[in-house]
């Protein structure tokens, strides 16, 4: 067996047990109480549910196995002459919860390019059977159905498998998913704004720098964008629309390829991962609307008051969960600091953060006036001539693949069971109000 299964096994053997011995003793302490509004207001703030790869704290932001952004930026392994952190680390600690080594790194990406090899032609043709002006995030989860004929779990499955053979055919799925979707993402790329042009993968680079090569762009500065791009989009906790989707649909042992198209389709949703194709679609709008590529901030606060008006929402600002500045929203204006300092569409975006976030708090409702990850990303794109914004959602997907999936692993190795929280009526708890139903007693 590989190393990284390996590890990964001897890990979530010893969890596994550990959670064990923690529930036989603690299983019955309360962790948190539910409020009728939390039942209506989209269950924020209930804890519900264990998910092992990150964690997310309200002030500081994400940390994957305990480790920041920064750190990561740090700790982790990086491409030849690079100084971002390359995806596959950031994998092998959501998976084992240890800090790889560049061998480590430099197995895994030869595992995946090798993975990616032989991609069956119908997944191709079933993306060609869509228009071309679908949107790209349907070309692409179409392409990952298509893909789904692959699943070694399901096959087992349909043969009959032992439950304690279930984590082994699920990383499988995963570690294969995850190899081939930057070429399912590069040829909805091609597909729909290069005429359909073929590019043959690099097998000698890292996953990150290949997806670049895939895509036609081997600038040097953009497969570093995508190194960053990849690592900080990976995984937020496991509440959040991608994650807790995946979560949920694997939890019925659907494979990892019919999980992953399933929270891929939250992704897509314009207050999630579409949030980032919004983002710059609406600087431009303003831009145009404004009649310049450099507004003040006067201007910009004038903008954000139309678009408030209009009773739309502010793209790139507020969170669930977050109450400060997104740190992969920092994480990525540093990068834009040491490579495109002076772009306009870059200095427009930090124009927007001087300017929004007091009037968001002005308005005394939204919990969250802070950017999050999507109001920079598009801008750094841009710079390196990637002007499609449709298609920026489709790059945040290949990156949450890591994160959703190294989860399932862990789902399926520890064993948890179909997830099916309860439900009730308003009539229930107008029932319950009166005294006449017992619901919750
Ligand atoms: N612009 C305008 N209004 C906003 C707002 C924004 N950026 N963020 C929140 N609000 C509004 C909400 O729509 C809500 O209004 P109503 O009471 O009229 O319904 C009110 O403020 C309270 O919302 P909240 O509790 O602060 O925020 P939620 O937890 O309900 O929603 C989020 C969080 C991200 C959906 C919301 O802030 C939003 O719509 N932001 C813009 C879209 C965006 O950037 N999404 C990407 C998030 C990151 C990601 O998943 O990729």
């Amino acid at each position: 067996m590989e190393k990284l299964k390996s590890l990964f096994k001897s890990k979530a053997d010893a969890a596994a047990n550990e959670i064990k011995e923690i529930l036989k003793e603690h299983g019955q302490k309360k962790i948190g109480e539910v409020q009728l509004a939390q039942a209506y207001q989209g269950m924020r703030g209930i804890t519900g549910m264990v998910y092992e790869t990150s964690l997310l704290d309200a002030q500081e932001g994400i940390r994957f196995r305990g480790f920041s952004i920064p750190e990561l930026q740090a700790k982790l392994p990086k491409a030849p002459g690079g100084t971002e952190p390359l995806p596959e680390g950031l994998f092998y600690l959501m998976m084992t919860g240890e800090l790889p080594s560049a061998d480590d790194v430099n197995a895994l990406s030869r595992d995946w390019a090798e993975r990616a090899k032989n991609m069956p032609e119908h997944v191709f043709k079933t993306i060609d059977a869509l228009p071309l002006n679908a949107h790209p995030m349907t070309q692409f989860v179409t392409g990952v159905m298509a893909l789904q004929t692959e699943s070694i779990f399901s096959k087992k499955y349909a043969e009959g498998v032992n439950k304690k053979d279930y984590w082994s055919h699920t990383y499988e799925d995963s570690m294969n998913l995850i190899a081939r979707l930057p070429s399912i993402a590069a040829y909805v790329y091609r597909r729909k704004y290069r005429g359909g042009k073929s590019v043959a993968a690099d097998a000698s680079l890292d996953w990150a720098g290949n997806f670049a090569h895939l895509l036609s762009f081997d600038q040097e500065g953009f497969k570093e964008l995508m190194r960053l791009y990849l690592t900080i989009h990976a995984d937020h906790e496991g509440g959040n629309v991608s994650a807790h989707t995946t979560h949920l649909v694997g939890s019925a042992l659907s494979d990892a390829y019919l999980s992953f198209a399933a929270g891929m389709n939250g992704l897509a949703g314009p207050l999630h991962g579409l949030a980032n194709q919004e983002v710059i679609k609406w600087i431009i709008e303003m831009q145009r609307n404004l009649g310049t590529d450099t507004p003040t901030g006067e201007q910009i606060a004038g903008y954000v008051q139309k678009t408030l008006s209009e009773g739309k929402v502010v793209p790139g600002y507020g969170h669930a969960v977050l109450r400060k500045t997104d740190p992969r929203f920092t994480a990525q204006q540093e990068f834009a600091k040491k490579h495109m300092a002076s772009d306009k569409m870059v200095n427009s975006v930090w124009r927007i953060f001087e300017t929004v976030p007091p009037i968001l708090q002005s308005l005394g409702k939204i919990k969250n006036p802070w950017p999050n990850v999507d109001a920079h990303s598009g801008a750094l794109l841009l710079h390196y001539g990637m002007e499609e914004y449709e298609y920026y959602t489709v790059l945040f997907g290949v990156s949450r693949a890591l994160g959703v999936l190294a989860a399932l692993c862990w789902s399926r190795a520890l064993g948890f069971p179909i997830e099916r929280p309860k439900s009730v009526t308003t009539e229930n708890v107008k029932a319950w109000l009166k005294g006449e139903d017992q619901i919750w007693e």
